[in-house]
């Protein structure tokens, strides 16, 4: 496709909204501080330590339980429009259930958000990333269906201390990261594999949780608060190795972004048809006596169907797809291969490689997912609520500014050649933080972060410079320094 670029073709249109995010287990610590309980990262990390790359863990992290103050600094110097974090269920809830709600955990999240609030700077809350209570993990966690009821306990718990003043919720981050990586993996809490049951028995409780937050928000709080509220899905952008692999790089998308957009964001709800004939046909084969993708009823499929308010996207990298040849042996999906479509990945060979081994630079899949998603449920709001480059050291991070520039660049093509209605767009992340199975060896921020710092100080880097100039001037035309990837 060949565009022809202007001055004015860089700009971001009015009104678009630019934001950085983190997570409460990545950056929190204070893991045991005051009441709040243990999560099934804290256990994780503490029990397996040798999981976790540098055998570090959570427990201290970036300290923004005491530093709060200093990343709300942070994010009026980058003039963000808002701030997307999470809120740890174990700091709220201690016991997981709704039965006591934690004094310590309301004020510090009414201090986060007033403080926010009091620069100008919107408060994007995600309920749920990935930090489960271990008391639930205890009792089968996202495979038993009663998560969907303690969920929903939580999320009407939030709403209710937090609904006045956050008007953009996150139910659920990633849930393929939460099934299909965890149980596909061993590599994030907990290690349990089952990829021919558990990934899927998660898949739809995952499904029924969101939309009952959700329903819960519309008829409990929307009345009042008029917020927004989405879940948000990871998404690797998969493009046939050849023309030959084409229906099966349809098929693979179906089965990682269709088996947990489908249910909610199609007309017609549930499963994807494609998905649900083929993990039949391969449960069967393997001698079940039927799907390991559960069933939706009828109802179910109703109560799921339409439960969003705009599409979140987290987007970083891309895939090629092809058939397995006879005898190849598989590398746990998504990232990597997916032995139940029988299908591979790899990079295409002028794509470049990071410090991290799922992560390849292709910018063009950011705008590719951004217009199939389009095209598969219609021309809804779209967020981009995660997108950046990993690093594993330096102030100076001139691969982090070509990164950004090359997928906003696609981003804004999304937006003026595509048509996509694309209203904001979210950096991963406002500073280095745990980076799960990496552990801190692996840098996402804008801000350096210092942990042989008692108070963990934060450093902007180069990209932070970058990433102010933008929100400041609403334009990636800098001149000589607009170069490609
Ligand atoms: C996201 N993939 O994880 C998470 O939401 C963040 O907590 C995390 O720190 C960030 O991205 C960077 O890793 C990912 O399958 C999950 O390609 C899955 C993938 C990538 C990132």
């Amino acid at each position: 496709l060949a565009v022809s670029w202007c001055a004015e073709d860089l700009t971001f249109p009015p009104g678009f909204k630019f934001g950085a995010a983190t997570a409460a287990f990545q950056v929190e610590g204070a893991w045991n501080v005051s009441d709040k309980g243990e999560s099934k990262w804290d256990r994780f990390c503490h029990e397996f330590p040798h999981k976790i790359q540098d055998r570090s863990n959570g427990d201290v992290a970036c300290d923004s339980y005491h530093q709060w103050k200093r990343d709300i600094e942070m994010a009026e110097e980058l003039g963000l429009h808002f701030y997307r974090f999470s809120v740890s269920w174990t700091r709220l809830l201690p016991s997981g259930f709704a039965n006591h709600i934690s004094e310590d955990g309301t004020r510090y999240y009414n201090n986060l958000i007033d403080g926010l609030l009091e620069k100008g700077i919107e408060p994007f809350v995600t309920l749920y990333h990935w930090d489960l209570p271990q008391s639930l993990q205890d009792l089968g966690g996202w495979t038993n269906p009663l998560v969907a009821d303690w969920f929903a306990d939580y999320a009407r718990v939030v709403f209710t201390l937090f609904g006045d003043r956050v008007k953009w919720w996150i139910t659920i981050n990633e849930p393929i990261v939460i099934c299909d990586v965890v149980y596909n993996s061993g590599i994030m809490a907990p290690p349990i594999i089952s990829p021919e049951t558990g990934a899927y028995l998660c898949n739809k409780n995952v499904m029924m949780a969101h939309a009952r937050a959700y329903r819960i928000y519309d008829e409990e709080f929307r009345p009042k608060y008029q917020g927004k509220v989405s879940v948000a899905n990871h998404h690797i952008w998969f493009d046939p190795l050849t023309p030959a692999d084409a229906e099966l790089a349809e098929l693979a998308r179906q089965n990682a972004v269709g088996r947990y957009a489908h249910p909610i964001y199609s007309k017609t709800g549930g499963w994807p048809a494609s998905i649900e004939k083929a993990l039949e046909e391969v449960s069967l084969k393997r001698g079940y006596s039927k799907s390991s993708l559960p069933a939706f009823t009828q109802e179910e499929i109703e109560f799921v169907r339409g439960t969003y308010d705009f599409y979140a996207m987290n987007h970083y990298t891309s895939r090629l797809i092809r058939k397995a040849r006879e005898g190849e042996t598989f590398n746990f999906w998504p990232f990597a291969d997916c032995i139940d479509l029988g299908a591979k990945v790899q990079k295409q060979e002028d794509w470049d490689v990071t410090s991290t081994f799922w992560f390849f630079i292709h910018p063009e899949g950011i705008r590719r997912q951004l217009a199939w998603l389009k095209q598969q449920y219609g021309d809804i709001e779209f967020i981009i609520t995660e997108n950046g480059f990993p690093t594993v050291e330096g102030i100076h991070d001139p691969i982090r500014i070509k990164y950004y520039k090359a997928y906003l660049k696609q981003v804004l093509l999304a937006i003026k050649e595509d048509g996509v209605y694309l209203t904001g767009y979210t950096a991963w992340s406002l500073m280095d933080n745990f980076e799960w199975s990496d552990g801190y060896a692996t840098k996402f921020g804008l801000y350096q972060v210092d942990y042989n710092d008692p108070h963990r100080k934060r450093t902007p880097r180069d990209s932070a410079r970058f990433y102010k100039n933008l929100i400041k001037t609403y334009t990636l035309d800098d001149g000589a320094t607009q170069d490609e990837l």
